[in-house]
């Protein structure tokens, strides 16, 4: 029986376990990398673990998101992860040199390579060929430090692409028209590999724009082959010796197959609040918009700003529009800079950032009160610009710039002839903003800013636990909802008690204070708990907080590992019709909590305020079983080693 690319690469990375969907294997890991926001975390813990170098065959710290420095704070974490970076065999991408995502795919992607990161959207290495996963931090520790990377075996779904895309139409497109079709929890559980005759019209950079928003859909991660396309885009980024060809076997098996024609895909647009709530520009009509936000890991490459640098010039911007533009990498700057490109970004009136991950992170540029922005990114969490009333609604580049110039929601078809924008034959490549380690790290001193404060760390999990329930939330919590991220907080990620004082604020502005008052508890919570971010301080936050068991209606990926890795229980409601039965302040109790979890994968909870038991499920494996007994990764870690 022939396998799948996806299948593939893993089974030449497998250390153990079955390779059956849903299992649980081990996987090593070539590559890691950290970005600043929650790279602090992940080398305190990296650190933690006393190991001299990384074991990796390379490992990059990336400073990106923190990039504002309002305060001290940001700068003292860069200081931190540079010398940390150096002292332990890392490499250290520079402010400014661009976000990760972009950066690793110019510079470091390698097709059939694995790439663990922490941050969600590492999955974009997936556009050049690689398994690229998205963890928690100290899941990237520990993959530094050479140990594996535990996961499910998901279940392989091929997207067939058919055809090619009309003008006017693009990547951002396709995965939008998926996220339309399959929804926020639609990829849980699973890898997307892509495939078809419609492959051949997609570049590296539009490929890396579908597989980076597949994490929208809830996906471990998505994939797409190594082809003559790939060889283009690492010939152009002069590493062509790094390119191999990649491809499925021609009778490959997969569990799910969609087909998608291209011809038929039109310009999309997905509604606030949610990446999944998408309809078409022409059905959404002309609203008036008020910002333009074109930038992210998404839509910053090259080809995606000449795009724009095309649209705009020797137009303006309309009045009622502040266009903000964030070139994805010092390349992108560079090479738009050389060829006047950028000259007519200014001069059609965009504002221009730096290389970083900016507004979408809410670094700046929160829009005016009530405001419609429209955005290339690919999150539009409720809250998530920095102005809880403004409505996102994210879109292509060729939206957007057709957007900025008309004032209101455009779809580009409108603008008329078709702009063409083809790969350049050669990047300009320059990587002097990426430090090299030292050879001497016994001479490296690590530097700790006083903003830097210890990260808790769990106890042995206790025979009995209770608590009361401290939130009753509905389906699809986003990790912007539980740890909140913009100016003001950002500079804090290694700060956790500070953090302490805004967890699930957006819900329930009164939780940190009655959390600390009742000295922890319950969250309840429903379907697809804690979508989106990879950042850990979305279950560092609530442990600190006390939080000693979240029971949903079900788990994003990655949030489910964080908890597990603090120690703090992901049990799932047998019977979802139990969530109804639980008001706030309801106290719940569990008895004999670790022989139930020995035993099995269910679990008996008391609502002792309300006097019934109800059921909930813990399937976790064995070892994942150890690490909740453990009271958390380190502990297990610690203990094992
Ligand atoms: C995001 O897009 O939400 C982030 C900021 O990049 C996060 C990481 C973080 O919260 O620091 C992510 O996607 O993992
Ligand atoms: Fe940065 Fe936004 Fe990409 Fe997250 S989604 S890595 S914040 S650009």
């Amino acid at each position: 029986m022939g396998k799948n690319l996806a299948y593939k690469i893993i089974e030449k990375h497998i250390i153990s376990g079955d390779m059956t969907a849903g299992n649980e294997i081990a996987i090593k890991i070539d590559q890691t990398l950290t970005q600043d926001s929650t790279g602090t975390m992940a080398y305190l813990q990296f650190e933690a673990m006393n190991i001299s170098q990384v074991k990796t065959k390379k490992s990059l710290a990336y400073i990106d998101h923190n990039t504002l420095q309002a305060g001290f704070e940001n700068a003292d974490d860069h200081k931190y992860i540079q010398s940390v970076a150096n002292k332990y065999g890392i490499y250290f991408s520079r402010a400014g040199n661009g976000i990760c995502h972009q950066v690793h795919l110019e510079r470091f992607g390698r097709p059939g390579w694995t790439l663990l990161g922490s941050d969600s959207h590492t999955p974009t290495g997936g556009g050049i060929g690689m398994i690229a996963i998205g963890s928690g931090g100290l899941d990237v520790a520990v993959a530094m430090a050479g140990g594996p990377y535990y996961m499910t075996m998901p279940k392989i779904c091929n997207v067939v692409l058919k055809g090619e895309l009309s003008p006017w139409v693009s990547a951002k497109d396709i995965i939008l028209e998926i996220l339309r079709r399959l929804t926020v929890k639609g990829g849980v559980g699973k890898i997307f590999e892509y495939s078809g005759d419609g492959l051949e019209h997609l570049s590296v950079p539009e490929r890396a724009t579908i597989t980076n928003m597949g994490a929208e859909l809830g996906a471990t991660t998505s994939v797409f082959p190594s082809d003559e396309r790939t060889l283009e885009f690492m010939r152009a980024q002069g590493r062509e010796d790094e390119w191999i060809e990649l491809k499925a076997d021609s009778d490959a098996t997969y569990d799910e197959t969609i087909e998608i024609d291209l011809s038929q895909i039109v310009p999309l647009v997905a509604k606030p609040h949610s990446p999944d709530n998408v309809e078409t520009v022409r059905d959404v009509g002309p609203i008036k918009v008020d910002q333009v936000c074109i930038g992210s890991c998404t839509n910053s490459s090259y080809m995606d700003l000449m795009k724009v640098a095309k649209i705009l010039k020797g137009k303006t911007v309309d009045h009622s529009v502040s266009l903000v533009i964030s070139p994805g990498s010092k390349q992108v700057n560079t090479m738009l800079a050389k060829n006047g490109a950028l000259a007519d970004l200014i001069d059609a009136g965009a504002r221009i950032l730096e290389s970083a991950c900016g507004p979408c992170i809410g670094m700046g540029q929160a829009p005016a009160t009530n405001a419609v922005s429209v955005r290339t990114f690919n999150r539009n969490f409720y809250g998530r610009s920095g102005t809880m009333s403004a409505n996102v609604y994210l879109t292509s580049p060729e939206v957007a710039a057709a957007t900025a110039l008309r004032g209101v929601l455009t779809d580009p078809r409108d603008l008329g002839e078709p702009i063409k924008v083809t790969m350049p034959d050669r990047f300009e490549v320059n990587d002097n903003s990426i430090i090299a380690p030292t050879d001497t790290p016994s001479e490296v001193q690590v530097v700790r800013g006083p903003n830097i404060k210890e990260f808790p760390i769990n106890d042995k999990l206790t025979e009995r636990v209770e608590g009361k329930t401290l939130m009753v939330m509905e389906d699809d919590i986003t990790t912007d909802h539980i740890m909140p991220s913009n100016a003001k907080l950002l500079p804090f990620r290694s700060n956790i008690p500070h953090l302490s004082d805004y967890c699930l604020v957006p819900v329930d502005a009164s939780f940190p204070k009655r959390a600390k008052e009742a000295g922890g508890g319950f969250l309840v919570a429903g379907h697809n708990y804690e979508q989106g971010s990879s950042r850990e301080h979305a279950a560092l936050v609530p442990l600190y907080l006390g939080i000693k068991a979240v029971i949903a209606k079900s788990f994003a990926r990655i949030h489910e590992s964080n908890l597990i890795n603090s120690g703090i229980l992901p049990l799932v409601f047998k019977d979802e019709a139990d969530y109804d039965k639980i008001e706030l302040d309801d106290k719940l109790s569990i008895d004999n909590a670790r022989e139930q979890i020995r035993k099995g994968n269910i679990l008996i909870v008391s609502n002792d305020t309300k006097g019934f038991v109800f059921e909930v499920r813990m399937d976790l494996s064995s070892r994942l079983k150890d690490i909740i007994l453990s009271g958390g990764l380190l502990n297990y870690t610690k203990k094992n080693v």
